[in-house]
């Protein structure tokens, strides 16, 4: 399939971004920046929007969610907005028992941990475009709004869904799911191939309804070694991100703790790696080859350090950078919720400045 006729890289909005230029391998469309969890808690405009309202609620409430995404693209003048959501919305949608707990996390009502828990979530049916509408049309709504930035769909890997899925909600070395993963090897595919296709057609339907990239979090992924990554994770990765393959958009793959893996996580279908804090990106480049684009990697502590340390550092990852064909400039991990906004408009003041 391609992409609808009003799509914003069909019309040519987005097509020439320093984002999807610098994802594509270019580096003629400037620099091109934005924080993954941007949209939050250090905001006080999202405080005040999400106010009163459960974090899984304002994700499909399409004018909050739209709303929300805005918030940092006009405060901090980032290069991108990154969909309002949460991994765990597509399987609210299938009618998983998910919520998202204040200070902790996603939290799964039942844990899954056997072939029948697999076969209920089987049960549950396909993620219909009827149960996709309020993300799709949050979308929409976000790409009007947006014009010539583009926006950025993500879905979770299914390895990291798996783990908060089988561990019951979130773990520090995710055990649980690891020992499922070698004890009970065909329940654990299973399970990953439903995840594949439930967060696959997710990212799916907000690429359709307009985002101009596809990031894939597998955010856990750090806790395998890379022979586990490869024989029992990496073919769902490959199937999610199969979701969109057909589609002329470009993908980023991120996780923390992945150095060892940072091929392997390109070699499963994405055009771009994203790259934690924990590695040099002249480093992670050379191990991808010296022909991906990567993204990333200001280390989210050095956000309240004095400005001269972060300026110091920002430089420093950007001349990094520079060793891939493209580099899109991001943190580490995401946004601690304690930064001080300012700082990180001034982030971006300084690298557009550079
Ligand atoms: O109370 C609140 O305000 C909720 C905090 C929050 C927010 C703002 C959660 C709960 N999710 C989100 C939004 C969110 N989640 C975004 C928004 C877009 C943006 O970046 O601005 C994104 C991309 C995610 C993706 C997500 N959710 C990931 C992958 C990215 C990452 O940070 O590693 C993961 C692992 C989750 C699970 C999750 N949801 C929320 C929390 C606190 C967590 C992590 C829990 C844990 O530590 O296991």
């Amino acid at each position: 399939m391609t992409l609808p006729q009003d799509h914003p890289l069909v019309r040519g909005r987005t097509a020439d971004s320093a984002l999807v230029r610098a994802y594509s391998g270019h580096r003629d469309g400037g620099r091109a920046i934005w924080f993954m969890r941007q949209a939050g808690r250090s905001l006080p405009e999202y405080r005040a929007a999400r106010a009163g309202t459960a974090m899984l609620d304002a994700c499909l409430d399409p004018g909050l969610a739209s709303e929300i995404t805005l918030q940092p693209v006009r405060r901090h003048g980032v290069d991108a907005g990154i969909f309002f959501s949460d991994i765990v919305v597509p399987l609210r949608l299938v009618g998983v028992d998910v919520e998202i707990e204040p200070g902790v996390g996603p939290v799964i009502g039942t844990p899954v941990r056997t072939a029948d828990d697999v076969a209920r979530l089987r049960d549950l049916g396909p993620l219909t475009a009827e149960r996709l509408a309020p993300v799709t049309e949050a979308v929409a709504l976000t790409v009007a709004a947006l014009g010539s930035t583009p926006l950025i769909g993500f879905a979770g890997a299914p390895f990291t869904l798996a783990a908060y899925l089988v561990e019951g909600g979130p773990s520090r070395d995710h055990l649980a799911a690891r020992t499922l993963m070698h004890a009970q090897p065909e329940v654990w595919a299973d399970l990953l191939t439903w995840a594949a296709d439930v967060t696959g057609t997710f990212l799916r339907a907000q690429v359709v309804a307009g985002t101009s990239a596809a990031q894939l979090f597998d955010s856990w992924a750090g806790s395998l070694s890379l022979a586990d990554y490869e024989r029992s994770v990496a073919p769902a990765s490959a199937r999610a991100l199969g979701h969109v393959r057909d589609l002329d958009v470009r993908t980023v793959h991120f996780g923390t703790g992945t150095g060892e893996l940072l091929a392997a996580m390109r070699d499963v279908g994405a055009d771009v790696v994203g790259v934690d804090h924990r590695i040099p990106l002249d480093e992670a480049s050379r191990r991808l080859g010296g022909r991906t684009p990567v993204q990333g990697n200001i280390d989210p502590a050095l956000l309240a350090a004095p400005w001269p340390l972060l300026e110091a550092h920002v430089r420093d990852v950007v001349r990094r950078g520079e060793a891939a064909p493209g580099h899109v400039v991001n943190l580490g991990h995401g946004v601690p919720p304690a930064t001080d906004p300012d700082v990180l408009t001034r982030v971006v003041a300084l690298v557009h400045g550079l």
